[in-house]
């Protein structure tokens, strides 16, 4: 088992364990959100935060995040009234993409146990500055 798959189950068994009311555990993104952990910034603005991946998978690898969490633990908690939200982080994913990777990028959502989600604030990945192969592993 790699890694990245052993630090999502344990995650997803924190996170099941943690989650009786819905709101999930406090995750590493709360403490950059706060500034207690550094991290490099990209983009910013009143919602939404980009910021490098501490564990770059990529040439670039970015991590877009709303900045009020509201539930959005993991993508499969959307709820009807946060497709703005929702929207806006693509659009931002976008927009660092094409800026930093101007010869293509991917976004990736990692969705729960078996999506290898490691961190339970929902998150989109921006990764690029190299050939992509498919399918993912
Ligand atoms: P995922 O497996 O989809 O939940 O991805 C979580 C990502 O978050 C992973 O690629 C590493 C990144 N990450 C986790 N902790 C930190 C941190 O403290 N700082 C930064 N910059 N990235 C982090």
């Amino acid at each position: 088992m790699s890694d990245e798959v052993a630090a999502a189950k344990a995650a997803a068994a924190e996170y099941k364990s943690s989650d009786a009311d819905g709101a999930g555990p406090e995750t590493a993104f709360d403490n950059i959100l706060s500034g207690k952990w550094p991290s490099t910034k990209v983009y910013e603005d009143s919602t939404v935060l980009a910021f490098r991946d501490i564990n770059p998978q990529a040439p670039t690898h970015i991590i877009v995040i709303p900045k009020h969490r509201d539930g959005l633990t993991k993508l499969s908690n959307a709820r009807e009234d946060q497709e703005g939200i929702l929207g806006h982080l693509l659009f931002v994913a976008q927009s660092v993409g094409r800026k930093e990777c101007p010869e293509g990028f991917r976004v990736v959502v990692n969705d729960g146990e078996q999506g290898a989600q490691s961190v339970y604030h929902l998150h989109l990945h921006v990764l690029g500055g190299r050939q992509m192969g498919w399918p993912p592993g």
